[in-house]
């Protein structure tokens, strides 16, 4: 495929106005008539017009009514001699749903009709000019058979509906808001939904639906009470009101991506909509509170103002991610509670966005260039985008956040705009900011790739009674650029005294007073040098309080520091942070030829935090959890050897579950909450600790040969009244290679045969169990090469497809990665299977060998002849070759 560049943007040639669909639902051929009004862009020289489109029948092209000339070029519907005042263009074609299996435009799942459509999945609908800049108000008319397809569905409002010859209906839809053909949706199946009418400030109503198949309705409370609460928050938070009269969201089973934002028709994936206590864990009451509430906070950021060209996706994915974390937090409560959330995403970034930023599909938040577009749906995208605009609010403060935002609205709303747009708004409305005047050089964080490394050193002058603060960045630079240029690093920092962790305040050489005990410093230069003035007691530092910006930091403190931080920071971030560096460091010390033996200091410092008397349960389990095995790879940065992380990782594991046995039994039978069951952040986090608790115990003892814990965990396995309970106590009978995980495990899939999203988290938990030490090593990765062949497991559904695949190859690195290379001729042999019919999902999976370079012989050699047989195949997709040609430049 070609190469897209940025700089090679134009502005479209014609804007299409308006659009009138039909469509005659069947799923071996449907027929769509799609007629557009149309005029020519009178800035630009007079062109030939171009259609996208991709696997569709063209059956008839007429213009103002008549039969039009036209050819067909390389996948474009091109017309030469057109009027050149507006004109009706009107295309024909048919199209087979049946038998589109990449689930990009119009598909059938489960006996229904879906559509995704971004980014490029209208043009397998019909010609169109498929690009986010042309938006045009659309009029949709779905005729189908009445009692397979009882609900029809699209954007906007139902204006009509009626009764049809032969058992057929049909519905008509009009939506008044200009949109890109991204936004388009429609759905026709058989559902039945739940429904809540809701009056909003301005004293409108407005219709919220949420529709599932039949056995499904008692599993979508929450995601309504998500779409009830996501409306309130927006208005109050951001001034940003409901425009529609009905706002619909529709589950389906078969879908790449996690969720779509079209415009009044959200369409998502089940496992983002469906969830009850006996079927879902605390976990994913909590993603769907999050997505149903990204996909809406699109409809202001996304769909009134959108992306003017698909480099700019991040310009609403790193906002909305934003705002998504932002209302994430606030739901959560109080400061403690926002903190763990402020973790969780942290956990997230360093997990999968950092080795995307140092590895071969490493880009810039606003990418050069592309050739298949759906591979930069990324974190890089998402995340970091995410943390570029929570820079943007920090520099501004939040009152000024939001005057921007207002202004963004201000000036482009119903527009396609950029980064530069959305930045210049926030900065404009906050004159004299640190943003404002250092505009150019923040933009920075959307032109240059790789995550920037900080360096700090501090020094203490008891005698000046000074404390010198030395920042430096360093990073490297984007391919093809000489110099990496300065980030704005916003830096905010406290200083503690290190007798009794109390906070110091702060006052810089030339400032008349202390300014209080926290602080955001600026750093915009490769080197700066804060001196900070009448400070009594030698201070630790606490820096980079709540992750304020997404760099790496080596500020090389000591033990005694960073245990001075775990006890004292008024940073719950930071107190989390320190507990990791200090893991950290013994695990990379371990890994030089250092102790495998945990220290007393360390493990005193684990037991105080379990048994605080006052901490968040939630921000225990985090603090207790040792730093994933792909973080410590990416900190040894070369000569990774995945099973030797492992099997030290995981002996520190059994020494934390011994030494602290009966701290964990305290924590298992004091910590649970009371009461039924509630997925609120408070009671999720204590039975993140119980299950934690219970997960060491069973450790503990299946190392020792005792059966008393691995049968309480069966027992409250069998016993529990929430699915999180359960598939907690079924956790820690698997991940210990407990005797009973076999029939725990058999019992789970017989409970639950009929829940596909159950299911599907029994196969990830088995595919994610870590590998066993010793001379059980590779039973798991066989385990996972048996259950590809089970009945149940099939790679024609994504979720059932990742529940396995991505377990193993991305979270399970000691599995993954052997000697023998099974796992890699194991990977090709899917990526080749699955590109032959999805192509988005194959070049995911594709991904997960992304960072081969990093590993060490024999590993390194064998991931590399892997990918390269991949990379051999003549017919693969745009979507898989650019991964693997990427990989191995
Ligand atoms: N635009 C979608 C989302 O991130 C992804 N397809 O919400
Ligand atoms: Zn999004």
């Amino acid at each position: 495929a070609p190469i897209i560049r940025r700089e090679d943007y134009q502005a479209p040639a014609y804007w299409i106005r308006t659009v009138d669909l039909s469509f005659d639902l069947d799923p071996a051929k449907t027929l769509v008539i799609n007629k557009m009004t149309i005029e020519r862009n009178a800035e630009l020289p007079v062109q030939s017009l171009r259609l996208d489109g991709e696997d569709l029948n063209l059956t008839r092209v007429m213009v103002n009514g008549e039969p039009a000339t036209f050819r067909v070029e390389n996948d474009q519907l091109v017309l030469d001699a057109l009027p050149d005042g507006p004109f009706t263009l009107e295309v024909r074609n048919t199209i087979a749903p049946e038998k589109n299996l990449q689930l990009s435009g119009l598909y059938t799942s489960g006996g229904g009709f879906f559509t995704q459509c971004e980014a490029q999945g209208f043009r397998r609908i019909s010609y169109f000019l498929d690009r986010p800049d042309v938006m045009a108000v659309y009029t949709v008319t779905l005729r189908a058979d009445a009692e397979k397809y009882p609900v029809l569905l699209g954007n906007g409002n139902l204006v009509a509906q009626g009764e049809l010859d032969g058992g057929r209906h049909f519905a008509k839809w009009h939506d008044p808001f200009p949109k890109p053909s991204y936004l388009f949706a429609l759905v026709a199946a058989k559902l039945v939904s739940r429904e809540q009418k809701i009056v909003s400030r301005s004293g409108k109503e407005h219709l919220l639906q949420v529709y599932v198949r039949a056995g499904d309705l008692d599993k979508t409370e929450h995601a309504m009470n998500s779409l009830i609460a996501s409306v309130v928050w927006d208005e109050a938070r951001f001034g940003l009101p409901l425009d529609l009269e009905r706002f619909m969201i529709v589950a389906v089973s078969d879908f790449n991506m996690g969720a779509m934002e079209n415009k009044g028709l959200n369409i998502f994936n089940t496992k983002f909509v469906l969830a009850s206590p006996a079927t879902a864990t605390d976990a994913d009451f909590a993603n769907i509170e999050s997505v149903v509430a990204h996909e809406y906070f699109h409809n202001w950021t996304g769909n009134r103002v959108t992306c003017r060209d698909w480099f700019q996706l991040s310009l609403k994915e790193g906002l909305t991610v934003y705002r998504d974390q932002e209302f994430s937090q606030d739901m959560a409560g109080e400061a403690s509670a926002r903190a763990v959330k402020r973790i969780e995403d942290v956990r997230q970034l360093r997990q999968f966005q950092f080795p995307e930023d140092a590895g071969p599909m490493a880009h810039p938040v606003r990418p050069e260039q592309y050739q298949a577009i759906d591979n930069f749906y990324t974190a890089t995208v998402y995340e970091k985008g995410a943390e570029v605009v929570r820079m943007m609010a920090t520099l501004v403060g939040r009152r000024g956040f939001a005057k921007g935002m207002t202004l963004y609205f201000q000036r482009h709303d119903g527009q396609a705009v950029t980064c530069d747009d959305f930045a210049q708004a926030i900065a404009d409305a906050n004159p004299g900011s640190e943003l404002a005047e250092r505009l150019d050089a923040f933009k920075r964080w959307y032109s240059q790739a790789g995550t920037p490394q900080v360096t700090a050193r501090g020094a203490y002058d008891a005698a000046a009674r000074t404390y010198t603060l030395e920042l430096a960045q360093t990073g490297t630079p984007n391919p093809g650029q000489p110099h990496r240029l300065p980030s704005v690093i916003p830096f905010a920092m406290g200083l503690l005294a290190s007798d009794d962790g109390s906070a110091l305040p702060l006052q810089l050489a030339d400032e008349p007073g202390d300014t209080g005990t926290h602080r955001v410093l600026v750093l915009a230069e490769a080197e700066q040098r804060f001196v900070f003035v009448n400070v009594d007691r030698e201070p630790v530092p606490s820096l980079l309080r709540g992750y304020s910006a997404p760099v790496h930091l080596d500020a090389a403190l000591a033990d005694t520091a960073l245990l001075t931080l775990l006890q004292h920071d008024s940073d719950a971030f930071n107190r989390w942070e320190a507990g990791q560096q200090l893991a950290l460091n013994r695990l990379l010390a371990a890994l030089r030829g250092g102790s495998t033996q945990l220290d007393a200091a360390f493990i005193d410092a684990m037991r105080g935090v379990l048994r605080h008397p006052t901490l968040d349960a939630a921000l225990k389990e985090l603090v207790l959890t040792l730093p994933s095995e792909t973080v410590v790879a990416e900190e040894l940065g070369a000569e990774v050897d995945p099973a030797r992380i492992h099997a030290l990782r995981e002996g520190f594991r059994l020494q934390l579950a011994q030494a602290l046995r009966d701290d964990w039994v305290w924590a298992f039978e004091t910590q649970a909450p009371i009461g039924g069951y509630s997925p609120d952040a408070r009671a999720a986090g204590q039975r993140a600790l119980v299950n934690l608790a219970l997960s060491m115990l069973v450790l503990d003892a299946t190392a020792s040969g005792d059966t008393v814990w691995p049968g309480r965990a069966y027992q409250r396995f069998k016993d529990a009244t929430s699915m999180s309970e359960r598939f907690g106590a079924l956790t820690a009978l698997v991940n210990a290679h407990a005797e009973l995980a076999a029939p725990a495990l058999e019992r789970f899939h017989a409970l639950f045969a009929d829940e596909a999203l159950v299911i599907d988290k029994w196969f990830a938990l088995q595919a994610g169990a870590p590998e066993p030490l010793g001379e059980g090593a590779g039973a798991v990765f066989e385990r996972v090469r048996t259950l590809a062949q089970h009945p149940d497991f099939t790679l024609r559904n994504p979720n059932r497809a990742r529940s396995l695949l991505m377990p193993l190859t991305l979270m399970n690195p000691a599995a993954f990665h052997r000697a023998d290379a099974a796992g890699y001729v194991f990977w090709a042999d899917k990526v080749v299977e699955v590109d032959a019919f999805n192509p988005q999902l194959a070049s995911r999976l594709a991904r997960s060998l992304d960072r081969w370079r990093l590993l060490a012989e024999p590993y390194r050699s064998a991931a590399r002849e892997a990918i390269a047989r991949v990379a051999a195949r003549a017919e693969l997709s745009d979507d898989t070759r650019e991964i693997v040609t990427r990989s191995l430049q």
